[in-house]
């Protein structure tokens, strides 16, 4: 039933040329392969007890990660040793791209499949970086080339270990990041799309949106504001099985 009333607000977006924002989190890429962190027994934050940590975050903190780089890189190269493609969601923003009507999608994400689909970088906001660029921790020389999985990797000039350009906790967010969030205020419509909205700041950025936005989530679960009353639609299930379903009532291909 919200399903038909989704395809008619997007619709209406298409027709209307009104503006779409999109934030993205891990459950987008679950389809792909990439486990998420906190799915229950599929998520990373289950699936941990071989790495003897403090506790799971730890692994993407990174006053641990200076200290024991050895849990990070190991998990990076079983995570990141496939050449992983983007998912039907990837697919429908992709969509909503070539129709006019994306504003911007504010993602959480670091495996660059948005790229991948052919979304334009100039309409993607990295809020946790990319692990598509590398740099020292220490000395902060950039390396461009994807460095080496199965070791770890070290500076040229300073000898410090080299890490991914994501957001470890512990970390300031992209200035690019912070400074783009006002744009969420502007927008018509806000789908909110494979997140649990519980790592901040990032989860905030919700409340952004005006009183007058069209706030839609697509989960398996109730998160953050949707879990209230007139939070705003929830359609509930996987992400992939109900963008296909909006597609085809649209008859988007
Ligand atoms: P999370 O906290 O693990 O939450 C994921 C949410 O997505 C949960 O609410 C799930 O129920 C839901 N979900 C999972 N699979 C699906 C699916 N197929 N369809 C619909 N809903 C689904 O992840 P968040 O993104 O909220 O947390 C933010 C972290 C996760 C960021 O710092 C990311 O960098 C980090 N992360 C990113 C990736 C990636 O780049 N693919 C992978 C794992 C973690």
């Amino acid at each position: 039933m919200y399903n038909i009333e989704v395809a008619d607000i997007l619709k209406n977006a298409d027709k209307n040329n009104h503006k779409i924002c999109v934030l993205l989190g891990a459950g987008a890429s679950t389809s792909a392969g990439i486990p998420d962190f906190r799915s229950a027994g599929t998520g990373l934050y289950d699936n941990l007890k071989d790495y003897d940590l403090p506790s799971p975050e730890s692994i993407f903190d990174i006053n641990y990660f200076k200290i024991n780089p050895k849990p990070f890189y190991q998990l990076r190269s079983k995570l990141f040793n496939k050449d992983f493609q983007p998912t039907k969601t990837h697919s429908f923003l992709k969509t909503l791209q070539d129709k006019g009507i994306l504003s911007r999608i504010f993602t959480q994400n670091i495996d660059g499949l948005e790229e991948k689909a052919g979304i334009d970088p100039e309409l993607i906001i990295y809020a946790h970086g990319s692990i598509k660029t590398s740099s020292c921790v220490d000395c902060k020389t950039k390396y461009s080339i994807e460095y080496e999985i199965n070791k770890i990797p070290i500076c040229e000039v300073c000898e410090g270990y080299i890490r991914p350009d994501i957001v470890f906790f512990n970390e300031t967010l992209p200035q690019k990041f912070i400074q783009s969030v006002p744009q969420i205020s502007k927008c018509d419509v806000l789908i909110v799309i494979g997140t649990s909205l519980s790592v901040y700041p990032f989860a905030s950025i919700v409340d952004y949106a005006s009183k007058d936005c069209i706030k839609i989530l697509i989960n398996k679960e109730k998160v953050g504001p949707f879990r209230f009353e007139n939070g705003g639609i929830c359609l509930l299930g996987s992400c992939d099985e109900i963008v296909n379903d909006l597609c085809d009532i649209l008859d988007w291909k």
